[in-house]
């Protein structure tokens, strides 16, 4: 299928500066030639528009930048929407993990029931009352479950996008309170560092698609870079130790690529300001190489 790459060069739902560039340090780390390599007809669509937030107010110190965010996830929403009537496969860059609300409710209109893989040290279950930070970059999963604002869980006119049963996350070691009531209420299968540990990544990936391609005609990886380990992904803005390896989640993108159900893809929360020489980009783009079904032999 050919593929069209986005930028999303979101900032605002999260406190550190950088984010932004990430979509730039994506394609600086030759994306595009990588994908072209592996015999994929590829379009740049260029970035969505994000108001800088020195040119705006922080508003409601719960759900900081709220209007925007929903304003330019509107757009990412319209944009992902019409390279999948286009029958391309979205594939974003960002920019921070809010920007999932939009590129989720983009995909989603177009299958009747989508299976998401939330790949993240963070669960990303938040919502204004729960969230300590205020950032909604850490709630962007329970809005596309239908859980939180409702102006952002009603982004491009419907909720929920996904299903609790059609979603898994994969790295979690840090969850809040409020995120881990979440995960027990709804029953989100939750495979955290130490089940990674405990069964290694093949049997956690064997269920992991399982899940996500059950009774679903469509699935959406989210893949958060700070799920890896810091010493393997440095530039992100809320690393966590003692997180998935480098080979592991090569491991992780060469099952989904034979499993052959991914229908669009976002690799998120790259800030090469953190980072050391663009290390952070050059594994995103890696990673897309193993899902896009790159091989050693
Ligand atoms: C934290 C951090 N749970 C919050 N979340 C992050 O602010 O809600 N998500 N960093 O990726
Ligand atoms: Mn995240
Ligand atoms: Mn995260
Ligand atoms: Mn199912």
């Amino acid at each position: 299928k050919p593929i069209s790459i986005i930028g999303m060069p979101m900032d605002l739902g999260q406190g550190r500066r950088g984010v932004d560039m990430g979509p730039s340090a994506i394609r600086y780390a030759s994306a595009q030639s990588l994908l072209e390599g592996l015999g994929y007809e590829v379009e740049d669509i260029g970035d969505i528009s994000v108001p800088s937030p020195e040119s705006i107010q922080i508003g409601n110190p719960k759900l900081k930048y709220l209007t925007e965010i929903k304003d330019v996830c509107e757009k990412l929403s319209e944009t992902v929407s019409s390279v999948v009537e286009r029958k391309r496969f979205p594939l974003v860059f960002g920019g921070d993990h809010s920007m999932a609300i939009g590129t989720i409710a983009g995909v989603a209109k177009h299958y009747n029931n989508m299976g998401l893989i939330w790949f993240d040290a963070h669960g990303d279950l938040n919502t204004g009352k729960t969230s300590p930070s205020g950032n909604i970059h850490g709630m962007s999963l329970a809005i596309s479950l239908g859980i939180g604002d409702p102006d952002l869980v009603n982004i491009s006119g419907y909720a929920p996008k996904v299903r609790p049963e059609n979603t898994v996350i994969i790295g979690a070691r840090e969850l809040d309170p409020g995120e881990k009531e979440l995960i027990a209420q709804l029953g989100i299968k939750v495979f955290t560092m130490h089940e990674i540990d405990r069964l290694g990544m093949a049997r956690v990936m064997d269920e992991a698609i399982g899940i996500v391609s059950h009774d679903t005609d469509g699935v959406h990886l989210s893949l958060d870079l700070d799920g890896l380990d810091p010493k393997d992904a440095p530039g992100v803005g809320t690393p966590v130790p003692g997180g998935i390896t480098y080979r592991e989640s090569h491991l992780a993108m060469e099952m989904l690529a034979e499993a052959g159900i991914l229908t669009s893809a976002e690799f998120v929360e790259v800030n090469p300001i953190l980072d050391r020489e663009n290390q952070t980009a050059k594994v995103a783009v890696a990673l897309m190489g193993s899902v896009f079904g790159q091989k050693v032999l």
